[in-house]
């Protein structure tokens, strides 16, 4: 074992002894969650495996520190450390991408996306509202006037892709408070190709006229172009905001470069930093210079305070994702995607848009007359962690679902390589073939029902456990 491997082990041995100590459930969990990781075939295109020093910095009194405002505008005494964690933070985070500004605070992918509609909203309606009565802050305004600035707010659109083609709940959908407080049309893919209609999107956003135009997307299996979303959002008078949250790995990576590099065509992009860019888990949010001012008020706007240990963790990943190395990592996510693909394509699965260009997969299980959930619940039994996701026009809804959403970044993290994805493929295609769906009395809960032949959860568990053996999940570290 590495001295590095062995000083882990007992530090993490040593901590979860203190844990038991005072609650054993807990550290019983996390021992437990650390062998399920270790013992699956992980394939959720969000989840990942933060390294070793990310994970170890999250666990520090930089936590204890209360730090609400900005880098040396705070509200509270003694944030020196806190300043100096969120600056290197936010210089990495510039650095990495090429942004003109970086905001490092948002806990969360839904926080990071409400600071940018909250800034953008900001820049375009508050600040020339302000201007025109002549006022410096909201506090200056007369009650009447707050009131007409505050509708104004709700009167605003947004144009986001549409949920079941890819897009995301923060894009504008009912159940999010996204939904509630913009007006929202969503832009869908052509019914051939699945692909971006970005002809149609233009059209609709001239009768829309939106204020925001949102980019990106949870499970879409292509690339975007956005130099053509700059174009659309440039015609209707849009900002144009990306969130990057799937593929912020794949842009560090300097995998996405050009027209499909969101950075230098967006005004403001929000990520997490946890998904191929392989952080902790957290927000960020990128914006051009017009914009950080607005942006530089997540907190208090939308955010409460930061998480210093979290802003650390994210200082170390994006430091990390500044090597040499995380462009190899990132070329081979996507590739192992290619490979993914092929080898279902090749088994006779069926893909949204036939295949892939990014991180993600999507399989339409209609065609082994399965739901979504079925599948995902027979996956899940055969040690393959999946998730089970909307197809375009589902006919199952949101809940059973017809398709099922794969990724490479985290089996890519420990080291799968082609010849390893390929019998990936091979495993989901022979446990797809063997299930069976069993009818639902109706109105029965919820229920996955399905059968799965025998012997083939045991299988496929051992094939998969002789894949994960070859590539162990932070070697030498033993509890
Ligand atoms: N939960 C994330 C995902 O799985 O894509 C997005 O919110």
């Amino acid at each position: 074992m590495s001295d590095f491997a062995s000083t882990v082990s007992s530090i993490y041995t040593q901590a979860l002894g203190v844990i038991e100590a005072v609650e054993p459930r807990i550290a019983a969990a996390t021992r437990a969650e650390l062998a399920d990781q270790r013992g699956s075939l992980k394939l959720i295109a969000s989840e990942n495996y933060a390294s070793l020093p990310v994970l170890m910095t999250m666990g520090t009194w930089l936590s204890d520190k209360y730090a609400e405002g900005t880098v040396g505008h705070r509200f509270y005494a003694g944030c020196q450390n806190v300043d100096t964690v969120e600056s290197v933070a936010a210089e990495h985070a510039r650095e990495l991408f090429g942004a003109e500004y970086a905001y490092a605070q948002p806990h969360s992918g839904i926080d990071a996306n409400l600071v940018a509609y909250w800034s953008i909203l900001a820049h375009r309606v508050e600040s020339p509202a302000l201007a025109k009565l002549g006022a410096k802050t909201v506090n200056d305004l007369t009650e009447a006037d707050w009131e007409t600035l505050r509708h104004s707010f709700a009167e605003q659109r947004v144009m986001g892709m549409s949920l079941d083609v890819g897009g995301h709940l923060t894009h504008g959908f009912r159940p999010n408070i996204s939904g509630k407080m913009f007006h929202q049309r969503s832009y869908g893919t052509n019914p051939t190709t699945q692909l971006i209609d970005y002809d149609k999107l233009l059209a609709d956003a001239r009768e829309f006229k939106p204020l925001i135009i949102v980019a990106g997307y949870s499970a879409y299996p292509r690339r975007v172009n956005f130099a053509k979303m700059r174009e659309i959002a440039d015609a209707v008078g849009a900002t144009l905001f990306v969130d990057m949250a799937h593929f912020a790995g794949l842009v560090a990576g300097k995998v996405f470069t050009g027209e499909e590099d969101p950075v230098p065509y967006a005004d403001v992009v929000a990520t997490t930093t946890h998904k191929s860019l392989r952080g902790p888990r957290g927000g960020l949010v990128l914006a051009t210079k017009e914009y950080a001012p607005s942006v530089d008020r997540g907190c208090p706007m939308v955010l409460g305070g930061p998480l210093g240990h979290v802003m650390a963790a994210k200082a170390v990943a994006l430091a990390e994702a500044r090597q040499p190395s995380f462009q190899t990592y990132a070329q081979a996510v996507a590739d192992n995607a290619k490979t993914l693909a092929e080898g279902l394509l090749r088994r006779g699965v069926t893909l949204v848009t036939g295949g892939t260009d990014n991180h993600l997969v999507l399989l339409d299980v209609g065609s082994f007359g399965l739901t979504g959930r079925q599948a995902e619940s027979a996956l899940l039994d055969s040690g393959i962690v999946t998730n089970r996701n909307s197809v375009p026009n589902d006919p199952n809804g949101a809940w059973y679902t017809t398709g099922v959403r794969i990724g490479t970044p985290a089996l890519t993290s420990r080291g799968f390589g082609a010849a390893d994805f390929d019998r990936v493929a091979e495993l989901i295609t022979e446990v797809l073939r063997a299930t069976t769906p069993v009818a639902t009395a109706a109105g029965a809960p919820g229920k996955a029902r399905y059968s799965l032949a025998d012997g083939v959860a045991d299988r496929t568990m051992a094939a998969a456990g002789e894949l994960l053996d070859t590539h162990p999940l932070y070697p030498g570290l033993e509890l």
